[in-house]
């Protein structure tokens, strides 16, 4: 299929739709991770209301997905406007047996910024902390604290449709007190030209930090959301080894052109096999749909180091 150099799409994308929910008027940039013997995930769902609701879901396959038809009921000292905030963009993240999600919303006004929240059974939810001032759109973790601190990649905004965008790194003792921020990359030429995002946790290589990033450019016609890789330092991830010229995906298909906002390939969540070394990373599709690809880890690897 059309650019596809090494992740390829799953041929029954998209896997998530807004029939799958009722009420809904589209599925996107969702997380999903392994949870027991099968999959759990927090899906965006933007109702007809277009409000933006975080609701679970969960799969023997990690392609058959039931997602709840009510929002999260996020519990928490700082979850009180959570309900009315419009909450969207999740990221889940696993470390030692609690799974942390983070994600974008509109506590206060056109204040857009970062909450957190951490659930070991999906079903409670409590939240942590805001954990990034205003304005800040993208937020997700590492699956393993970094020189003994949690860490964590964002990237800074604006209230509006940001024309700029930076990969920025921080840390935490305690999840709830973040610094010692710094920058990571930024906007360079082509696909990435106007702003880049951080997508799915990194995941540990053995050159460092695997991580499949959003960038963007800005076009006569709107703007046009590519996903990218990365390979960061292992122990300063706010260093960056390699990083692929070439995007790994970018709008081609009818699901991934054509919708609420079109042209946006948006990857949001990554799994591994290790038996098969396979990645499934998972994508919002022009704002709609939820889209699968895979790729050889291995492959991956390579590609992005040789066209760095
Ligand atoms: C980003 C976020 C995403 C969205 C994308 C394209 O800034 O708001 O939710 O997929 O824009 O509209």
């Amino acid at each position: 299929m059309a650019n596809e150099t090494i992740f390829k799409r799953y041929e029954g994308n998209p896997i998530i739709k807004p029939e799958d929910v009722a009420g809904a008027n589209s599925i996107f940039n969702s997380a999903v991770v392994r949870f027991g013997k099968g999959y759990a995930g927090v899906f965006r769902v933007d109702t007809t209301r277009l409000f933006s609701e975080l609701h679970t879901g969960f799969s023997d396959d990690a392609i058959n997905w039931k997602i709840n038809e009510k929002q999260i009921d996020m519990k928490g000292e700082t979850s009180d406007n959570y309900k009315v905030a419009s909450c969207y963009d999740p990221r889940v993240v696993e470390i030692d047996g609690t799974y942390y999600v983070t994600w974008c919303y509109y506590p206060a006004g056109i204040a857009c910024h970062i909450g957190i929240a951490k659930t070991k059974d999906f079903k409670k939810f409590t939240q942590i902390t805001q954990m990034m001032l205003p304005y800040n759109r993208n937020a997700v973790l590492f699956p393993a604290k970094v020189n003994g601190k949690f860490a964590c990649l964002n990237r800074p905004s604006d209230p509006f449709h940001t024309t700029f965008g930076e990969v920025f790194y921080c840390e935490s003792d305690d999840l709830i007190h973040w610094g010692n921020h710094k920058f990571v990359f930024g906007a360079t030429s082509g696909w990435q030209r106007s702003k880049v995002g951080p997508g799915p946790a990194p995941i540990k290589i053995k050159e460092g930090w695997l991580l499949i990033y959003h960038g963007v450019r800005i076009t006569c016609s709107g703007y046009v959301y590519c996903m990218g890789g990365a390979i960061l330092d292992g122990n300063k991830p706010w260093k960056t080894l390699y990083r692929c010229k070439e995007y790994l995906l970018a709008p081609a298909t009818t699901y991934e052109m054509v919708g609420d906002v079109p042209n946006v390939v948006f990857p949001t969540a990554l799994l591994h096999d290790k038996k098969t070394n396979q990645l499934s990373v998972y994508y919002g599709c022009a704002d709609t749909v939820v889209g699968l690809a895979t790729a050889d880890m291995g492959e991956l690897i390579k590609f992005i180091k040789k066209n760095s």
